[in-house]
């Protein structure tokens, strides 16, 4: 009996991780959707004022990409060149945004804020606990004159919450340019808050076309890893047992 005992436990033990781990983590760039963006989504796909943050509102077809076709994102619409977008290059290859150079890799997201207006990548939390947070901005554009340059800040909420701000480019920024990896580590979240990867243009978003990466990590809490252990213990134990007679 003992033994069926540990046989259960261990099972049970094999399925939690993965469990754990579809439960929580979010990509922005894996769990990226053509069809939701909405107050309500755990991603949505915004535009600034910084504080007071509204969802672009339609979800369109952009290009030219090189070797296409042409690739779906939310802005105000398709090849709207007014509002900020943001872009998902749904294909399993690298393909190229103007310019030359291939440069915007296969699954990912890239966008670009407007003169006048932010771009928001925000993920509002399912969850109450701690996270991990992961991001970097890197500009993908390849040819000049190059961008003057974004402002960026990550937000707990709104401003009052600024957890990471930071400027990249210069005068003549193109690609290659990167934040590198930027990170917050064991933020404290409530169900219903948001974390907001704000980027805004420095007054004109010309050449910041942007690789945005943003994933957010739930950190397991000290009692789910110490019933983990128990069970590790009680697993182990019940391997050990001698069989009965
Ligand atoms: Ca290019
Ligand atoms: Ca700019």
């Amino acid at each position: 009996m003992k033994t069926l005992i540990a046989v259960g436990v261990c099972v049970a033990l094999l399925a939690v991780p993965g469990t754990a781990d579809a439960q929580g983590m979010w990509d922005l760039a894996t769990d990226f959707s053509t069809t939701t963006n909405d107050d309500t989504s755990t991603w949505s796909y915004r535009k600034g004022p910084r504080d007071t943050h509204t969802v672009l509102p339609n979800f369109g077809d952009f290009g030219p990409f090189t070797p296409g076709p042409k690739q779906g994102g939310w802005g105000g619409g398709a090849e709207d060149w007014s509002n900020p977008y943001l872009i998902w290059n749904n294909t399993p290859f690298v393909q190229n945004w103007y310019g030359s150079v291939p440069d915007i890799p296969a699954g990912s997201v890239f966008g670009t804020p407007a003169g006048d207006s932010e771009l928001i990548a925000s993920w509002l939390s399912p969850i109450t606990g701690q996270v991990d947070i992961s991001a970097e901005i890197v500009f993908r554009q390849d040819h000049g004159p190059g961008s003057n340059g974004i402002d960026y800040h990550i937000d707990l909420n709104n401003s009052a919450g600024n957890l990471l701000t930071g400027s990249l480019g210069d005068a003549t920024s193109l690609a290659g340019t990167t934040t590198g990896p930027l990170g917050v580590s064991g933020q404290s979240v409530s169900a219903g808050n948001r974390i907001n990867l704000v980027m805004d243009s420095q007054g004109t978003g010309a050449y910041d076309v942007l690789g945005v990466a943003l994933t957010i990590t739930q950190v397991p809490e000290p009692a789910t890893l110490a019933m983990l252990a128990t069970l590790l213990g009680v697993c182990l134990l019940g391997m050990r047992a001698p069989r009965p007679l």
